[in-house]
């Protein structure tokens, strides 16, 4: 199997040529541009099986109880389009990501955490995980994203849904995501665990555990 614009399948994928930022926009410190999203992520594709897909919302909720939601009754929530450069903390960057999908704050008051919430570990298929504090989530441009430049989200870039949190760096918004567990204790996810931050803002360049 080879990607769209012909480099074989698989990850990591071979981030491209560096270009030049246009004057008038910046990239956080530390980055590169580069014209088109790579593929990148860590195992295999998950093959779509929307019919058994559920998207769990556990751990420390208000009620106290697991929030299990469908596909359906997630993507008929008011859609949201949000238009955002995207950080790998491989250093390369690009501009102007055109999501579609669903505001993550819209699914966080249909399951809403316990007061004393300030940390959320967000999962995906196959154990992939990133740590974000509920702050993150909640935050107006993060959105589970089923859509890119108006098209379905491939299974390769994501799909069914992906998390996308533009102001952090890109391994905090998991493909393939199926749920997130509120914490009363701070855990760290998959990368986090392999020292990467804990909060992981692009701009402060916050990548690596031992600046926490
Ligand atoms: N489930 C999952 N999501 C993931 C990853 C992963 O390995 N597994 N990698 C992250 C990283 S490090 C990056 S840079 C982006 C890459 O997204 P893309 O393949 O659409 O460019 O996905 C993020 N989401
Ligand atoms: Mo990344």
């Amino acid at each position: 199997m080879t990607t769209a614009d012909g480099r074989p399948d698989g990850p990591p994928g071979p981030p491209g040529e560096t270009i030049p930022v246009p004057p008038d926009r910046s990239i956080p410190p530390g980055q590169r541009l580069i014209g088109e999203l790579p593929l990148m992520h860590y195992g295999p594709v998950p093959r779509p099986r929307p019919e058994r897909w559920r998207f769990t919302v556990g751990g420390a909720t208000l009620d106290g109880v697991e929030h299990v939601f469908d596909l359906a009754t997630l993507v008929a929530l008011p859609p949201v389009e949000v238009v955002a450069d995207l950080h790998c903390a491989t250093h390369w960057s690009v501009l102007d990501q055109r999501w579609g999908g669903i505001a993550a704050r819209d699914v966080v008051a249909l399951a809403p955490p316990a007061p004393e919430v300030v940390d959320v570990l967000v999962f995906a298929e196959y154990g992939y995980a990133a740590n974000l504090r509920l702050d993150d989530l909640l935050s107006g441009r993060t959105l589970l994203a089923s859509h890119r430049d108006g098209r379905l989200l491939t299974p390769e870039h994501g799909g069914p849904l992906r998390l996308v949190v533009p102001h952090l760096y890109s391994w905090k918004g998991p493909k393939w995501v199926r749920g997130w567990n509120y914490l009363t204790e701070p855990a760290r996810g998959f990368w986090e665990e392999r020292g990467y931050h804990m909060r992981g803002d692009a701009w402060r360049e916050e990548r690596y555990a031992y600046q926490e």
